[in-house]
């Protein structure tokens, strides 16, 4: 474990991210209570509940709460779009949403309260990973059904900073304002902070004529070794926050100053670990899916929601910045995201951080799969490096061969590698897509 803090360690809220743990299982245990009784207005948990035999007054201790039912995004689209609403329409002052492969958005509710919390949770992530009231912070996350936007926007209010709320996009206006205002925190997802920088790395714009510090990644996976990347290339400390707007959006979980994983929110949200297949509990310490339950939400109270996200949830006791809660790992993968290549079991990030150790290769990259005859194959398409891209087949072959056995040293599987030019692959502004899977058309 690290000893030494990165930045400076403070705490936004000592008083209830340092509560020692008996007291936070109390505390877990009552609001857990407080959201089964809050859900019972809610028709598919009211009929669950009655199935189960559960009424409030059963829930005692933190492991109730594996009597209660596991809910799922096919359950909040089958009541679309507000049958999970557990509040009259007029108690509500947000409603937020993600975007949905159906073209529909799956639509969340804030109460005034919600969004109060909200507040302080993403202060609370921020202020771990080194905002201070004295910063200016530039959002290019998109204001708007995007919970990334808005939620960031009321932590950096919360602590009192400057916000330049640019939204996403339109790059060449991102980076006029990072020189012209000088912001020392960007805020984005790692995949824009790329693009971001391939126009600072090539000097368009010089890394001198800003002044960022930090940057909080959040919305995507990223991997370890695409961290230190960003923080190489553009000589800041990178952070990493973790959110869902079925639970909230941003801020259930974050980073502090040690970096040894993301402090869980946990007088907020109730995490377990599962097997998605068994779906049985698994204990902390294991790989597994992430199932969230949100202890205060009043509007949209969700109970065992199924975030389809696997991570570890760390069994290791005290973190030395002082908060009290459990941490967890980065995001792995998405049991969705989850690639079956000649039946071995790959997640995108996996292949990352294979290509990330090569260092002739740029963070660029796409992962293509196919099944051209009987046989799954994989093509990685990545960029190399400006500068190191080069006429010689010796070299470009050498290349070649260090990602293939980097790939297969963390995957055990063998794919095609194809080196592209600097600059030729798709950026994104959001949420990245870098896989692309033809074998469902081909099937
Ligand atoms: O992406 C909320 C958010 C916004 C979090 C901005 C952090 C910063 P959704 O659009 O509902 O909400 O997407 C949620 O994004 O289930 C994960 O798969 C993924 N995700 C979010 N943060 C991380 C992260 C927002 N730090 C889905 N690492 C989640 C890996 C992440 N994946």
């Amino acid at each position: 474990m690290n000893t030494q803090p990165i930045v400076e360690n403070r705490i936004w809220q000592p008083e209830a991210e340092c509560l020692p743990r008996p007291q936070l299982r109390a505390l877990q245990a009552s609001r857990l209570r407080e959201a089964v009784s809050r859900c019972a207005s809610v028709p598919f948990y009211r009929e669950h509940f009655a199935r189960l035999g559960i009424s409030p007054d059963q829930i005692r201790s933190v492991e109730d709460v594996r009597r209660l039912p596991l809910t799922t995004k096919a359950d909040l689209r089958a009541h679309y779009p507000l049958g999970f609403l557990a509040v009259p329409r007029d108690a509500v002052a947000r409603y937020q949403g993600t975007s949905g492969t159906t073209g529909k958005p799956t639509w969340v509710a804030y109460t005034r309260r919600d969004v109060d919390h909200w507040s302080d949770l993403c202060a609370r992530f921020l202020v771990a990973g080194g905002l201070r009231p004295e910063h200016t912070v530039q959002i290019a996350f998109g204001f708007g059904l995007f919970t990334g936007g808005f939620g960031l926007h009321y932590g950096i209010e919360r602590v009192g900073a400057a916000i330049i709320p640019l939204s996403s996009g339109n790059s060449e206006r991102q980076l006029m304002s990072m020189q012209d205002m000088r912001p020392e925190i960007l805020i984005c997802t790692p995949s824009y902070a790329l693009k971001l920088m391939d126009t600072i790395l090539n000097g368009d714009v010089p890394r001198d004529s800003l002044a960022l510090e930090h940057a909080h990644f959040g919305g995507e996976p990223w991997t370890e070794d695409m961290r230190e990347r960003i923080e190489r290339g553009l000589g800041i400390r990178c952070w990493n926050n973790y959110g869902l707007a079925e639970v909230q959006g941003p801020g259930v979980s974050g980073e502090c100053a040690f970096r040894n994983g993301m402090h869980i929110q946990e007088d907020h949200f109730l995490f377990e670990t599962i097997d998605p297949e068994t779906l049985e509990p698994l204990p902390d310490g294991e790989k597994g899916e992430l199932v969230v339950t949100a202890l205060c939400r009043e509007a949209f109270p969700v109970i065992r929601y199924r975030t389809r996200d696997i991570g570890i949830i760390y069994a290791d006791g005290d973190c030395p910045c002082g908060r009290t809660t459990r941490r967890m790992s980065r995001i792995l993968g998405r049991t969705d995201d989850m690639l079956i290549i000649r039946g071995v079991n790959v997640f995108p990030s996996q292949i990352e951080t294979a290509l990330m150790r090569v260092e002739a290769v740029a963070p660029h990259y796409m992962i293509e799969v196919s099944r051209p005859k009987a046989l799954d194959e994989v093509t990685v398409h990545i960029e190399m490096q400006p500068g190191l891209f080069s006429d010689s087949m010796r070299e470009l072959q050498s290349v070649r061969d260090a990602i293939g056995s980097a790939i297969f040293s963390v995957t055990g599987l063998h794919m095609h590698i194809n080196l592209v030019s600097p600059n030729t692959l798709e950026r994104f502004e959001g949420k990245a897509r870098r896989v692309k899977d033809t074998r469902r058309l081909v099937d």
